[in-house]
């Protein structure tokens, strides 16, 4: 059955894109990819490594896609990891309090999706969640001041770093309770199908999140209703400190939608075109009315789980050969190998990046803290319930 539903898959990606996803996807048996543990679960260094095993980003001979994309991505990823950089220096300085974690590494499996899909498409995530809204157009400011704790922030201050919101640009959080916003991805994708919009919902998890019950029974109900929603698992081969093999039997994560008949492939999510071309097959499938498909993106953090994490459980050696598969520099490498912009270009597009971030910290400095009587607003009241509107 499973090998019925990822040929589907391969099927429609003829259609759209070739398809680079390693060859377990395409012969989709579970036996043939499942690893089982060691009785002894080692803490040996190395475990995300081989847990994630992404290939080494490689520049094509010809690329893949126009110009402008490669252009895109570069800007939009370089966005993301300056303005967390910034983030970072600024929690050392205490200017941003509380929880941070931070998607330096991670880059390429927000860039290649916002690539694959409509502006229209509703975004869901967990509590790393700083680089979807600013790819997807979140200003910056609005965000920084949400670290701030800003009355300015795009969740006036009231969020924080986990729990970013933007309706405007389709992206409804920033969840803090891991696997929480599965059902909730489900859930939004509902809408869209029962209002007819051929939108659909990208509802992103950490590895962490897979084993939560509640994962287990949004798919169900996602595979039964055909629900247009792409699941993706951002494995990042840790949930804090704990690699995906101490706490997995199935560490191939995307054998998990077999279970549920639900098409899935594992992504090389250092590549930026092999998450956008995953990312246009399950959104074809989606809009045909064909329901959910679960990605198993295969990435990497490149800092500890949060701000407090000295990331002590991995070698210096692994997090190098993750940084040697880094997306922003392949595509890079892709733009100038290629012609497609000069040095300078590149330089240039750094520059205005890092005039943007600055500004940020400007704003958010200078923005207040929200007032006493905001503690009353936003709050959900029952009243005329059992619709909600807006
Ligand atoms: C239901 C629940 N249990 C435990 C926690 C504490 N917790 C916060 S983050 C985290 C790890 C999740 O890791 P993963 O899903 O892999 O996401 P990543 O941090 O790697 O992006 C845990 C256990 C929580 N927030 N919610
Ligand atoms: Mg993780």
């Amino acid at each position: 059955m499973a090998e019925t539903k990822v040929k589907g898959a391969q099927k429609a990606s003829n259609s759209t894109k070739k398809t680079s996803a390693p060859k377990a996807a395409a012969k989709g048996t579970a036996t043939e990819t499942v690893k089982q543990p060691d009785p002894v679960l080692p803490i040996a260094n190395g475990e995300a490594a081989a847990a994630t095993g992404a290939p080494k980003a490689t520049t094509p001979a010809q690329p893949e896609f126009p110009k402008e994309t490669y252009l895109r991505w570069y800007e939009q990823m370089q966005l993301m990891r300056k303005f967390e950089e910034k983030a970072g220096q600024l929690y050392g300085q205490q200017k941003i309090k509380g929880f941070c974690h931070l998607y330096i590494g991670q880059e390429a499996c927000v860039a290649g999706a916002v690539s694959a899909l409509t502006k229209d498409d509703k975004w869901i995530t967990a509590y790393r969640d700083h680089a979807h809204p600013l790819a997807l157009g979140t200003s910056p400011n609005a965000i920084m001041a949400e670290l701030y704790a800003k009355a300015t922030g795009c969740s006036k201050g009231k969020g924080g770093s986990m729990h970013m919101f933007d309706k405007e640009v389709n992206f409804i959080g920033g969840h803090g309770i891991v696997g929480a916003q599965v059902p909730m991805g489900a859930g939004i994708a509902f809408a869209e199908k029962y209002n007819k919009t051929g939108n659909l919902c990208i509802c992103y998890m950490g590895d962490g999140a897979v084993r939560q019950g509640a994962l287990h029974e949004a798919f169900n109900m996602a595979m039964l209703w055909k629900l247009p929603v792409i699941f993706v698992v951002e494995n990042n081969g840790y949930a804090m400190g704990t690699s995906v093999q101490r706490t997995s039997n199935v560490t191939e994560l995307y054998t998990m939608g077999e279970s549920y008949d639900m098409p899935a492939e594992p992504v090389n999510a250092m590549s930026v075109e092999d998450v956008h071309n995953a990312v246009a097959r399950a959104a074809e499938r989606a809009r045909a009315g064909e329901g959910p498909t679960f990605l198993e993106f295969k990435t990497y953090r490149y800092k500890g789980h949060s701000m407090s994490d000295p990331a002590k459980y991995r070698t210096k050696e692994e997090l190098e050969d993750y940084r040697s598969r880094d997306a922003i520099e392949a595509v890079r490498h892709t733009i100038l190998t290629h012609n497609m912009a000069s040095e300078e270009d590149l330089a240039a597009i750094d520059e205005k990046i890092k005039a943007q971030v600055l500004e940020s910290v400007e704003f958010a400095e200078n923005s207040p803290f929200p007032t006493a009587d905001e503690l009353y607003k936003d709050v959900y009241v029952q009243q005329d319930y059992p619709y909600i509107h807006d």
